[in-house]
């Protein structure tokens, strides 16, 4: 039985082969596969005359078109994604059974869609928003979605309230603004009356919530699950993902400008990234806590607005996954994938967090608004690599052509076929938690401590990261209108710190707050992101020329940079080839008016010794602008004393001049790891 579902890395793609079709070089047909003679002109009554009914073809081609969009997620619109395969570092057998959780070293198909998730499908990207982070396993026993995002914990406690919180984050009612923000009333009329939403805040304001790129994002379970092993033993267990590259922001100045700028600038970051080879890789980590410690935490560990410290529950590595095919169209792949957080496969189960509970319902739902019926799993996209076999039947859309006269269990027909499985056949048997309680609608007491991890997330960033959040705060506040609103938000924040609300206060002129505040000193090192990995692979450095250079030294540099594994792109005043003082000429990829600072990680200024005053203007901006977003910046030749001239001194943090030195490169190269100089005076 297991054999005839056994898959491997490839199956998923070799599925979705068959559905692939290339039109170029091909006849136009109508959909009924009649060729077409004629696509520019429609049937009429005489050359000036009406267009006829009869005209099939033209009638068919605009409904079509009439009927291309499908409703967009409600939440999650705007989203991008991708293939690629996990591979096992360390069997899990002494946890779970899940099959694709066993043998070392096995790959397992999967497809990846990242997204934001308060705007519509064509909002900006770099909006201050949690990213979806979903993963949809196609496993030999059937597909298991993880549909995490990048932020471990969340706004609420129980499903019941998330039409509440999406009410109010999305556009307000009567006037439709803004689009993919939450810095307006409704919003923070939520967040004050809704406690429970402080730790979630917190990072909402952090820079996890305007990322540098989908591929250097965390990911996270988000709830409690259950993994079980073959004995029937459970463990308590929460799910990570770890991006190879670290995690790694923007800064808000610049998201809202890259906004403008490109405003697909994630997608298009992911889309180049596969495209060139540079395949995201992310680890994938499981916490795990036995059921006999469920109570020795000082949370409760079904409440999804906390998290389980790194430092007190460690983060086992246990495989690897990498995106390494783009979709080969966006609508039959991204668009219509269907993610569900019921989507499991034996051993893996549920707990009773009341967020992931209602979860459960409201995903099936969706897809049968969005996809149209019931057959959505239909989709190529959605298929499982393994078959699937029931009595289901029917309904919109229905691709199967299920054979035979039985549709009904049990018969005896059809030898009462298809048949259950027992577990040890594969059948998924629920865990037989013991539950024994009144019907009541109410929380729990150990849900109610709204603050204290609140406070860990704040003691444990960074001074730079500290001063985001609370210009983050300003921002949003400051959006505001009802100052009722504005000064109950502070007066709840005094609660996770004081000093951060009374600042909060004094920026947006509400009282500050003079009590509050928790006592917790306790810092949890892996929430700051300035302690993860930092390297200067894929990282887009914008080389800034202009007539007169020296072709022989810059062109080595830049092949040096490309040795290190960035990616320089010649931005100059106009496309075509720069004239050199001397040596070989470079193509310019982009110029001033096509690019910006914002969509680079680091500017490296050359200049040339005919430089004219447009570029001098031009390149100033540019330059200037990096600087205040304290990117590194690096000059040689006539930059140098461009940078005098641009105000940028050689003294600050993170700018590099060649000097007398010969080792601009390598010094240039630890400033790009760095990526970002916060110690830096931007006044
Ligand atoms: Fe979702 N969520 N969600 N969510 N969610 C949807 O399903 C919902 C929650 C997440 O790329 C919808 O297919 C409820 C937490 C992702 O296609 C919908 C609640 C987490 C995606 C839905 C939550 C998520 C969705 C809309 C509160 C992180 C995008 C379209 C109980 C663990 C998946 C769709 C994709 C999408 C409901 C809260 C992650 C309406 C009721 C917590 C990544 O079913």
């Amino acid at each position: 039985m297991s054999d005839e579902r056994k898959v491997d890395g490839n199956s998923k793609n070799e599925q979705l082969e068959a559905y692939r079709v290339d039109d170029s070089g091909k006849k136009l047909t109508t959909n009924q596969g009649l060729r077409v003679s004629e696509d520019e002109f429609s049937l009429k009554a005489g050359e000036r005359g009406p267009t006829l009914m009869e005209d099939f073809h033209f009638r068919e081609k605009m409904t079509h078109f009439d009927h291309e969009r499908i409703p967009e997620r409600i939440v999650h619109a705007r989203g991008y994604a991708a293939h690629g395969e996990f591979e096992l570092y360390e069997s899990m057998k002494p946890y779970t059974k899940a099959k694709f959780l066993q043998e070392p070293g096995s790959k397992t198909p999967v497809f990846v869609r990242y997204s934001t998730v308060a705007g519509s499908k064509g909002s900006g990207e770099l909006a201050r928003d949690v990213r979806g982070f979903a993963t949809k396993f196609y496993t030999e026993e059937g597909n298991y979605d993880l549909v995490g995002n990048n932020i471990p914990v969340f706004f609420i406690q129980d499903a019941v309230k998330f039409p509440d919180l999406i009410h109010a984050v999305k556009p307000e009612p009567h006037n439709g603004i803004p689009q993919a923000a939450s810095a307006h009333d409704t919003f923070w009329d939520f967040v004050a009356n809704n406690q429970e939403s402080a730790h979630m805040i917190m990072w909402h304001l952090s820079d996890r919530a305007i990322p540098r790129s989908f591929r250097m994002m965390e990911g996270f379970g988000v709830h409690t699950f259950r993994f079980v092993n073959e004995e029937g033993k459970a463990h308590f267990v929460k799910f990570h993902w770890k991006p190879k590259l670290g995690i790694h922001s923007t800064v808000w100045d610049e998201a809202q400008k890259i906004n403008g700028k490109n405003p697909d600038f994630h997608r298009a970051d992911l889309y180049d990234a596969i495209e060139n080879g540079d395949y995201p890789e992310f680890e994938f980590g499981v916490q795990v806590i036995p059921e006999e410690d469920e109570f020795i935490f000082d949370f409760d560990i079904l409440d999804p607005t906390k998290i389980w410290p790194e430092e007190d529950v460690p983060v086992k590595i246990i495989g690897k996954m990498t995106l390494n095919r783009n979709v080969d169209n966006v609508f039959a792949e991204t668009e219509q994938v269907a993610f569900h957080p019921g989507h499991v496969v034996p051993g893996i189960d549920f707990t009773n967090d009341p967020l992931l509970q209602g979860r459960l319902f409201s995903y099936t739902d969706t897809q049968l608004i969005r996809l149209g019926g019931p057959n959505f799993h239909e989709l190529p996209i959605n298929r499982p690599v393994c078959p699937f076999h029931n009595n289901q039947r029917d309904g919109y859309g229905r691709h199967t052509i299920n054979k035979g006269q039985v549709s009904y269990h049990k018969n005896s027909l059809a030898r009462n076929t298809p048949e259950p499985a027992t577990p040890s056949e594969g059948g998924y048997e629920h865990y037989q938690e013991k539950v024994d309680g009144r019907k009541v609608k109410t929380r729990s007491d150990s849900f109610k401590d709204h603050f204290s991890q609140a406070t860990l997330f704040w003691n444990s960033m960074s001074i730079a990261e500290k001063e985001h959040i609370i210009q983050a705060f300003c921002f949003e506040l400051g959006k505001v209108q009802n100052k009722d609103i504005q000064q109950q938000v502070v007066d709840m924040f005094a609660n996770v710190n004081l000093e951060m609300a009374q600042q909060i206060a004094d920026s947006i002129g509400v009282v500050a707050p003079s009590e509050g505040g928790q006592t917790i000193t306790k810092v949890s090192p892996a929430l700051s992101q300035e302690n993860s990995t930092k390297s200067v692979a894929t990282r887009k450095i914008a080389v800034l020329l202009d007539e007169g250079y020296d072709g022989d030294a810059v062109s080595d540099i830049v092949d040096q940079f490309k040795k290190q594994g960035m990616q320089p792109e010649i931005v100059a005043s106009k496309l075509g080839t720069i004239k050199t003082e001397k040596g070989p000429q470079l193509e310019v990829d982009n110029t001033f008016l096509t690019v910006d600072s914002v969509l680079y990680d680091a500017v490296y200024v050359v200049g040339g010794a005919h430089q004219n005053e447009s570029f001098q203007g031009k390149a100033g901006n540019f330059t200037k602008e990096a600087f205040s977003h304290f990117k590194p910046i690096g000059a040689t030749h006539e930059g140098e004393k461009l940078l005098q001239d641009f105000g940028v001194t050689s003294l600050a943090a993170g700018v590099i001049t060649e000097g007398d030195s010969d080792d601009f490169v390598s010094r240039f190269t630890e400033a790009v790891k760095q990526h970002r100089f916060w110690e830096r005076d931007v006044g």
